[in-house]
């Protein structure tokens, strides 16, 4: 039996069942244009930008999302006016938030014109991105970006100020966004200029662990809202957003909804993709040789339990305790979340695109904790296990077919070590070359292979 859908007409009442909230608001113009309205979006900013407007009481920070990877995402909402659920799962609990800051999607292709005249708009007052690591590379530039571009030399025009807020899961990125712009930008001075004096890029930290979406998950949303839903995300209670305060002056209120507002973000950064994503990827890695197939089934391997534990104090090394942030209880409460066994979140998902990933998770760490004199060898194992991934797993990776027929012609896990050690980019140049690390790696990619 199929139940109605979820729309935001329907979804008005839709609170009054136990275990459902919302819609909070129902926004009456386009505030925010998103580039990249995946399902983390979906489960991060826009919640985030729903509670601020609502408790603000601002009607104007309604969402235009543009699709990344999945175009039909914006049929989905489209059809459903931008409402959706977040299913929030903790362990066997389960409830829903429906989500009504979304008032609009566009496709990149189809609807490119519609995009670049709503990033030109004075009624937009930012633009933010989750357009992946792959999206920052160029020139050439990325659909994203070019969009981006677009809209704003157009913005230009009328020169109002504008936020251009990076959420992607890079060291500085707000920095590394700015530099893609000026770059696309630098043939034309005027442009160049505006976006020197009106355009914000702040740093930004996001976290939230989103899961790939399941039929199961739909099924459950359905049983609380009483609504099929084909735009349903899931995600832990758990979530975290961390801003640069150099935003333009218009903007949601996000710190209403709780996202800290700081002066350095870099701490909270660094604290996040050595910690939590570091582990994450040793997880995926060493979990597929061992034969897990989710997070949290990795973590109840007291093996990996304890090199995660082991990784985390290494990591810890290099970082600095973030304002307000207790990094022991940090670090407990990413173990809890990794234990949440409602999260389906798999090691195939987590290990995908390593050779983007793992530059910042642990490429930095290990260059770090050689300039101190210390030989990493909890960190040496995130790139063991990612060695034989690359060896034996199914890789996804804009790099995969390189890294495979490089990893399968390895003689031996010196080679394997040697090749993900002199891969550009991974690991600092000041390191790469070093004997001390390549043992450590290899005498991990050894162990490793012996697992199967
Ligand atoms: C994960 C992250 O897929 C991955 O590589 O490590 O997406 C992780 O779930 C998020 O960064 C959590 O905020």
């Amino acid at each position: 039996m199929s139940a109605p859908r979820l729309t935001r007409e329907s979804a008005r009442g839709v609170s009054a069942r136990p275990g459902v909230r919302g819609p909070l608001v129902e926004p009456a113009a386009v505030g925010v244009v998103h580039l990249g309205i995946g399902a983390f979006h979906r489960a991060h900013q826009a919640v985030y930008t729903e509670r601020a407007a609502a408790l603000a009481g601002e009607r104007e920070w309604g969402i235009l999302g543009v699709t990344g990877r999945r175009p039909d995402v914006a049929r989905v909402l489209d059809a459903s006016g931008g409402v959706y659920g977040v299913l929030v799962r903790d362990g066997a609990d389960v409830s829903v938030d429906v989500v009504g800051a979304v008032v609009e999607a566009a496709s990149p292709d189809q609807d490119a014109e519609r995009v670049v005249a709503a990033i030109a708009a004075e009624t937009t007052a930012v633009v933010s991105l989750t357009i992946t690591e792959h999206g920052y590379a160029g020139p050439p530039f990325s659909p994203p970006i070019e969009l981006l571009v677009r809209g704003l030399r157009r913005r230009a025009a009328h020169g109002a100020p504008l936020s251009v807020l990076s959420c992607d899961n890079l060291v500085d990125n707000g920095a590394v966004l700015r530099r893609i712009v000026r770059a696309a930008v630098s043939g034309d001075d005027g442009v160049a200029r505006w976006v020197d004096d009106a355009v914000r890029f702040p740093r930004s930290m996001v976290d939230r662990i989103v899961p790939a979406t399941t039929a199961e998950d739909r099924r459950a949303a359905a049983v609380l809202t009483g609504f099929d839903d084909a735009g349903l995300v899931v995600a832990e209670p758990f979530s975290e957003w961390v801003i640069e305060d150099d935003l333009a002056e218009r903007r949601p209120r996000w710190e209403l909804a709780g996202a800290r507002v700081v002066p350095d973000v870099e701490p909270y950064e660094r604290l996040k993709l050595r910690t939590l994503n570091a582990t994450h990827s040793l997880l995926a890695y060493e979990g597929e040789a061992r034969g897990h197939t989710t997070i949290a089934e990795a973590l109840d391997d007291d093996e990996l339990a304890r090199r995660v534990e082991a990784l985390m104090a290494e990591s810890g090394l290099t970082l600095e305790q973030p304002p307000g942030i207790d990094v022991v209880a940090y670090r407990a409460e990413v173990l809890r979340r990794f234990r949440n066994r409602g999260m389906r979140h798999t090691v195939a998902q987590i290990g995908h695109d390593g050779s983007r990933k793992l530059p910042i998770r642990v490429g930095g760490t290990i260059g770090d904790l050689v300039a101190q004199g210390v030989t990493p060898d909890a960190t040496a194992r995130v790139l063991a296990a990612w060695a034989v991934h690359l060896r034996r797993g199914a890789v996804v990776d804009p790099l995969a077919d390189e890294l495979q027929a490089a990893a399968r012609a390895a003689r031996d896990a010196v080679e394997l070590a040697e090749l993900v050690l002199r891969l550009p980019g991974i690991v600092p140049d000041a390191v790469a070359g070093r004997r001390d690390v390549r043992d450590a790696v290899a005498a991990h990619t050894a162990e490793i292979l012996a697992l199967a």
